[in-house]
C-alpha cells in the first residue's frame, strides 16, 4: 500500500506555469501528493485562476495590507497551516520570506530560481547572464533557507545562450526546462527520497554536490 499522498501548498505571484506543471503531474499520478492550496500575494496572479480551474482553493493574501514582513508572514503561516502541508513550493513567488517563516517550514520548502546557482541570486537573472557574456544559463531547484537563493541545490538544468540573445526568448527556453524539472523534484520529495539535512540536499541517501544533480 502506498503511503498517504503528501499535502503540497504552492505560493505564486504570477503566471503559474510551474504550478500548472505540478498540477498536471499530480493528475497523471506521477506525484504522490495533492496540491491542497495555492496562495498568491497578487490578486492578478493567473496562478489563482489555474487553481480555481483545477478545483483547488486559491487564496489571495495582499502583502500591502500588512504593516511589516513579519505580520504578513505570520498571516501566511496561519492560512497555510490549515492545509497541514508536508511541502511548500515557491513557484514564481516574488516576496522575500522572513527567517521565522523559513524556520517554520525548515526542510519542507522548495524554490525554483531562474539561474545556474550560485550565479545570479536575486532578480533580473536572464539579462544579467546575457550582459556577462555567458554561453550557458538555466534554472535551479533548491531547498529554501534564510539565505536568499542560498539553500542547497537539488537539480539544475542548462540551456545555451546564443549571440544577440533576447532575454524574453531566453526566459522562455529556461521556463520550458523548469516545467520538466520542478515536478520531478517534487515527486522525489513526496516519495521520501529527498531530504535536507545539515544544510545539504540528500537524494536516495547520497549527499548532492553544491550544484545538485545536473540534467540537460
Ligand atoms: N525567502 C528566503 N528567505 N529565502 C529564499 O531563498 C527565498 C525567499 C523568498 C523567495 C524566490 C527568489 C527567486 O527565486 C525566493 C527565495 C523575490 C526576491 C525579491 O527581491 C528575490 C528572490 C526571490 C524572490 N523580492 C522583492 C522583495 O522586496 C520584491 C520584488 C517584487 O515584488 O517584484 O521581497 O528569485
Ligand atoms: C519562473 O521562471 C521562475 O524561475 C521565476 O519566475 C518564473 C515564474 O513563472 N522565479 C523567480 O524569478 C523568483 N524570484 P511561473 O509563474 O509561470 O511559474
Amino acid at each position: 500500500m502506498s503511503p498517504t499522498p503528501k499535502s503540497i501548498v504552492v505560493l505564486v505571484s504570477g503566471n503559474g506555469s510551474n504550478l500548472q506543471a505540478i498540477i498536471d503531474q499530480v493528475e497523471q499520478n506521477k506525484i504522490n501528493g495533492r496540491v491542497t492550496a495555492v496562495i498568491a500575494n497578487k490578486a492578478s496572479a493567473y496562478g489563482l485562476t489555474r487553481a480555481e480551474q483545477a478545483g483547488i482553493p486559491g487564496i489571495f493574501i495582499d502583502h500591502k495590507s500588512f504593516d511589516s514582513r513579519d505580520a504578513y508572514d505570520t498571516k501566511m503561516m496561519e492560512v497555510i497551516d490549515q492545509y497541514q502541508p508536508d511541502l511548500i513550493v515557491l513557484a514564481g513567488f516574488m516576496r522575500i520570506l522572513t527567517p521565522a517563516f523559513v524556520d517554520h517550514y525548515q526542510g519542507r520548502m522548495l524554490n525554483i530560481h531562474p539561474s545556474l546557482l550560485p550565479k545570479y541570486k536575486g532578480l533580473d537573472t536572464h539579462q544579467r547572464a546575457i550582459d556577462a557574456g555567458d554561453h550557458e544559463h538555466g534554472a535551479s531547484v533548491h531547498f529554501v533557507t534564510p539565505e536568499l537563493d542560498g539553500g542547497p541545490v537539488v537539480l539544475q538544468s542548462k540551456v545555451p545562450i546564443f549571440s544577440e540573445q533576447d532575454p524574453v526568448e531566453l526566459a522562455e527556453r529556461v521556463q520550458e526546462q523548469e516545467r520538466k524539472m520542478y515536478p520531478l523534484v517534487v515527486s522525489w520529495f513526496c516519495d521520501g527520497r529527498l531530504i535536507m539535512l545539515e544544510n545539504k540536499a540528500i537524494l536516495d541517501g547520497e549527499t548532492l554536490s553544491e550544484m545538485g544533480h545536473a540534467i540537460g
